[in-house]
């Protein structure tokens, strides 16, 4: 086992954390100010979404300067003073490193725009004419250059140009890159949408958004092998790929150690199940078995091929999972607890996004101001252009939009959260008087407590990391039932999705009277004894060790 293969990591949305000069957006000396907190939760990295020189147009995944911190987060002697102290808790941290594309204002940008002959018009990609590919933003995935007369690629927004990597310049540099932020200290890297990179050389398409062509495309995986060569081998780093629309079977390639590519890989597909149709802009119900069946497919196809998964429930671009699959009303203790226990005893190294440790919720912004996204901003105006309704539209934003976990993080009961002395950049939750760091530290049973006892068992429950995952009652509409077995010891893992109580009655080799049980995690007070037919309350979860004698 690696040791990151026993870690627990935290993400950090640097705008929204923390802000120490009493800004409008949050800094790197105000995530500095909150590192005893974070040592004191117990995690063991950190990964910091893009911090690095931007026009902020999409939040800093559009970088226009990859040696350069941006001014709004402060400067480049904060970051390595950011470094040295998470160094002295014992804390690493990871890198987000944007390299499908960069800003439309980064000097490479800016030189191959200039002319058709430019040294580095081959970093971008070109076409005379477009194909029907479609940005991941809504619209053409393609805009035209008038000084040139030709078309280049973002599959994101119209501000965020594809690199070309087939071109081994591109190469040279992003690795050349990757060893200079290597050498200054950071722990790992945090690979964006990194399994777009390669695409096909004719662009095809077809009837769909074109994405079947480049996810995961010819030379993605050549790619990485060499980034390995070239930036990780014979260093300690923990890398993490973010996989768009990705498959098993690449993400076993992308992860397992034999490829030497990387650590780990996030998946989207388990975030899907409230999308009918694939359509992510509908509001809808999740499906509840839908959920179950993908993420324990993932368990055991990445177990069966020897890759690595990385967990979550929430990021930066994900609503909060205390207000999407669980209950975000009088059950929000219990079942924010439950879904942390839920994540947390999988396989794989689980990722805790700031706030969700306090079961922060959506903030239930009903107005189009109150939106910063550029995506939500782009797909309300489309969707306004094709005739759909506001009241429609907003129903689905209120949902689904990535601002939902964007709001500033929940410090303390005074003015703005605590999150910064100026007016936040978006607005803070109504809850945040009752929902805080400050509340909850005094709080023994509060959600912090729980992760905080998630993430220490981690370290003490060597079935955690390692034990293979099964799971029980696929069918159960209500309950997801599992178990981590190995060494002769089994974790049984009972989650209760629901607010109404129910029962599961599971198979007698699992579980018996006769076993020796003893209780690992709970999020209710008091946990009898169990046996084949268990009765779960609302939204209850435990976690029993047993063994035989
Ligand atoms: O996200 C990539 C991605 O595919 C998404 O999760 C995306 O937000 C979603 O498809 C939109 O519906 C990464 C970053 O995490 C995201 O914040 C960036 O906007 C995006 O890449 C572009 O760099």
């Amino acid at each position: 086992m690696q040791d990151w293969q026993r870690s627990v990591i935290y993400q950090i949305y640097p705008k929204s954390f923390h802000s120490h000069a009493g800004n409008p957006t949050g800094d790197l000396l105000g995530v500095v100010a909150k590192l005893d907190y974070l040592h004191w939760l117990g995690v063991d990295c950190l990964w910091i979404t893009p911090f690095l020189r931007s026009p902020q147009r999409d939040n800093g995944y559009d970088i226009s300067d990859y040696y350069a911190i941006d001014p709004s987060y402060g400067t480049m002697a904060d970051c390595e003073l950011l470094i040295a102290e998470a160094g002295k808790r014992g804390i690493k941290l990871m890198l987000d490193i944007v390299v499908n594309h960069t800003s439309i204002e980064h000097t490479w940008f800016q030189q191959a725009r200039s002319s058709l002959d430019n040294p580095y018009r081959d970093f971008y990609i070109w076409r005379d004419q477009p194909n029907n590919w479609e940005s991941k933003f809504g619209g053409s995935a393609w805009e035209y250059e008038a000084q040139t007369g030709q078309y280049y690629l973002h599959l994101f927004d119209h501000t965020q140009a594809d690199l070309n990597w087939d071109n081994p310049q591109v190469r040279a540099e992003v690795f050349k890159m990757m060893r200079f932020w290597r050498d200054k200290g950071v722990g790992g890297f945090r690979l964006d949408v990194i399994n777009l990179i390669s695409k096909p050389a004719d662009f095809p398409e077809d009837n769909t958004d074109g994405r079947r062509f480049y996810t995961d495309g010819p030379h993605v995986h050549d790619y990485l092998q060499q980034m390995h060569r070239e930036v990780f081998e014979g260093h300690d780093l923990i890398n993490v790929g973010e996989m768009s629309s990705t498959s098993l079977e690449h993400c076993i390639r992308y992860s397992r150690p034999e490829s030497k590519e990387l650590s780990m890989t996030f998946n989207f597909h388990h975030l899907k199940v409230d999308y009918p149709n694939l359509q992510k802009w509908v509001r809808a119900d999740f499906d509840f078995l839908a959920l179950k069946r993908i993420l324990s497919d993932w368990q055991t196809g990445m177990q069966a091929g020897g890759g690595w998964n990385a967990l979550f429930w929430c990021n930066h671009d994900q609503p909060r999972v205390v207000s999407r699959f669980g209950h975000d009303g009088e059950h929000r203790v219990v079942s924010a607890k439950m879904l942390g226990t839920a994540l947390h005893f999988l396989q794989g190294t689980p990722f805790v996004y700031q706030g969700e440790e306090l079961g922060m919720t959506n903030p239930g912004f009903d107005h189009i101001d109150q939106y910063r996204d550029v995506e939500t901003l782009n797909i309300f105006r489309l969707k306004r252009e094709a005739g759909s309704s506001d009241a429609d539209n907003m129903a689905a934003i209120m949902q689904k939009s990535r601002d939902n976990g964007r709001t500033p993080m929940h410090w303390n009961a005074e003015p703005n959260a605590g999150f910064s002395a100026a007016e936040p950049w978006i607005g803070v939750p109504a809850n945040a008087a009752q929902i805080n760091v400050a509340h909850q530290l005094d709080d023994p049973e509060s959600v912090l407590h729980h992760y905080r006892q998630l993430i220490a068992l981690r370290r003490s429950e060597t079935l955690m990391s390692d034990g293979v995952y099964r799971q029980l009652s696929p069918e159960h509409t209500k309950i997801w039932a599992y178990v981590r077995e190995g060494h002769g010891e089994r974790l049984l893992v009972l989650n209760n999705f629901y607010g109404a109580p129910c029962e599961v009655e599971l198979p007698p080799d699992v579980i018996s009277e006769a076993m020796v049980q003893r209780l690992v995690i709970s999020n209710y007070p008091d946990c009898p004894l169990r046996n084949q037919q268990v009765f779960l309350r609302p939204f209850e979860s435990f976690v029993l060790h047993l063994t035989n004698h």
